[in-house]
């Protein structure tokens, strides 16, 4: 094979891992395996069959339960260095605590999958929660409303850490708190909560970064030596302002706190940025409120919280123009936020009606992080591209998406200085895609939905990913 010589910044830096990344509730299937226990997607799909899009749901998806050996030499051949996966707590803990006992059908999956990447050479990235709750923790007191749930989120992790943690290097306990605060004052997913807009999403972020911050203590405190590193994978559209008007610069600033900076923000710093804090204080003072719809921490717990991340997980899709301007549920996160969006219309649409293709909001972001926060070190956690399948391998508009997207992060790397470590790539293959069931399709691998054998296909971009990883990795 031919491989030329590194040229600094059309390359890598050396070790960079490339990888590709998927979630246990949209791959896995195999719902009720043994005494695998019911979760919120498990729930609301079997029980509110139209909250899905053609009524599907993850019963039994990509099969990844049973066919995670052929997941993992499909990876191998195209040369991932990682694989992101995560654990779905209800498979090892039916319901959700240590105290009731563990699946041993469930940890022995997550063995045997860890074992065989290692065997491979492949690095396991593994998130703890991918939103998929286990039910029973819902029905105690609303699930990550329960001011218990971050206890009870501590000992699934120590649990997890006590049987993994010298086999794994990058552990990410919880994927896109903003995401799953919609659950809990929207209807974007499960638990699907939209009654509590405004407070019940303040509330679960609070205890997100709670189950985040005891997570991190425990493993710093129980499993340091392993030299494991800890982060969240955050998420948000980056936001640029729509001028370069002062109003609209002090726009795109806080639609950057109120979506990546909500969690980030408080896990690097320890507390809200006073930015979230004195804009919810006031709002909540205006509607004649006694207390603050966003929570406060105590002093212990912000000490606790403060640093909990040895680098940051962040995934980016597409960005957004920001003014100031009101929108969403009254009250709401995004309307505290004050500001509205836009697209530029130079931005690709897609098949999802909230991802434009742009790429210079990645650089952005690195560059914001890198500026704000002392320049950590970066793993890309998610990154990709959606299609609706129509002509399922030739899909050069993914192509397109990640070509410019690696240039992005090259950019940001050798002319920026920035401290990017890895990327990978949502999604290895087409999966359950939560609301839009299997509609959306952000894979690399095609994979048949009507074949009880869930038949994994190269698309294009899998051959073309193939040979970029081939020519710019120099390890
Ligand atoms: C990620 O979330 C998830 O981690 C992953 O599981 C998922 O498969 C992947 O993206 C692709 O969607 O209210 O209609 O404007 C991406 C984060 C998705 C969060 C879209 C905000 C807004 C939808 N975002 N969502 S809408």
């Amino acid at each position: 094979q031919y491989r030329p010589p590194p040229v600094s910044h059309t390359n890598f830096p050396k070790g960079f891992l490339f990888g590709s990344a998927t979630a246990s509730y949209q791959v896995e299937g195999a719902w009720n395996d043994t005494d695998k226990g019911e979760s919120i997607w498990d729930h609301i799909t079997h029980n509110n069959p139209n909250f899905i899009a053609e009524q599907q749901n993850g019963d039994i998806a990509d099969d990844s339960f049973h066919k995670f050996k052929e997941d993992i030499r499909i990876m191998k051949d195209i040369g991932f260095k990682s694989y992101r996966f995560s654990i779905s707590w209800p498979r090892v803990l039916p319901t959700g605590k240590v105290a009731d006992g563990y699946s041993k059908t469930g940890l022995n999956y997550y063995t045997e999958l860890i074992d065989e990447l290692l065997a491979n050479g492949i690095e396991p990235l593994v998130t703890l929660y991918h939103w998929d709750l286990p039910q029973a923790l819902q029905e105690e007191r609303g699930g990550w409303l329960n001011p218990n749930i971050s206890d009870y989120f501590a000992d699934y992790a120590d649990f997890m850490f006590s049987k993994f943690a010298p086999k794994v290097k990058y552990w990410i306990t919880i994927n896109e708190p903003l995401s799953i605060v919609n659950g809990y004052g929207d209807d974007a997913r499960a638990p699907a909560l939209k009654e509590l807009h405004g407070i019940g999403e303040y509330v679960a972020g609070h205890n997100l970064l709670l189950a985040h911050s005891k997570a991190y203590k425990l493993y710093q405190d129980k499993y340091s030596h392993n030299l494991g590193k800890i982060s969240m994978a955050f998420c948000g559209s980056y936001c640029a302002p729509a001028s370069d008007s002062v109003e609209d610069i002090e726009a795109a600033e806080r639609c950057y706190q109120f979506t990546f900076g909500w969690f980030i923000h408080p896990v690097l710093k320890g507390d809200y940025h006073p930015l979230l804090r004195s804009i919810i204080d006031e709002n909540s003072q205006w509607e004649g409120r006694k207390t603050s719809r966003l929570p406060y921490f105590s002093q212990q717990e912000i000490d606790q919280l403060k640093g909990s991340a040895d680098f940051l997980g962040l995934n980016y899709y597409t960005m957004l123009l920001a003014k100031p301007g009101l929108a969403g549920l009254d009250p709401s996160d995004q309307r505290d936020s004050r500001v509205v969006t836009l697209w530029d219309p130079s931005w690709k649409p897609t098949v999802a009606s909230w991802l434009r293709v742009a790429p210079e909001g990645l650089r952005m972001l690195l560059n914001k992080v890198k500026n704000d926060y002392g320049n950590p070190e970066v793993l890309i956690t998610e990154n990709g591209y959606p299609d609706d399948g129509s002509d399922p391998l030739n899909d050069t508009e993914r192509i397109n998406y990640y070509e410019t997207h690696f240039a992005a992060i090259r950019q940001a790397i050798y002319e920026d200085g920035c401290n990017v470590v890895g990327h990978t790539s949502w999604s290895l293959m087409d999966n359950f895609e939560w609301r839009d069931g299997y509609k959306a399709k952000f894979g690399i691998f095609s994979v048949d939905f009507n074949s009880p054998n869930r038949t994994r296909t190269m698309k294009k971009s899998a051959y073309w990913l193939k040979n970029y990883i081939a020519m710019h990795d120099y390890l």
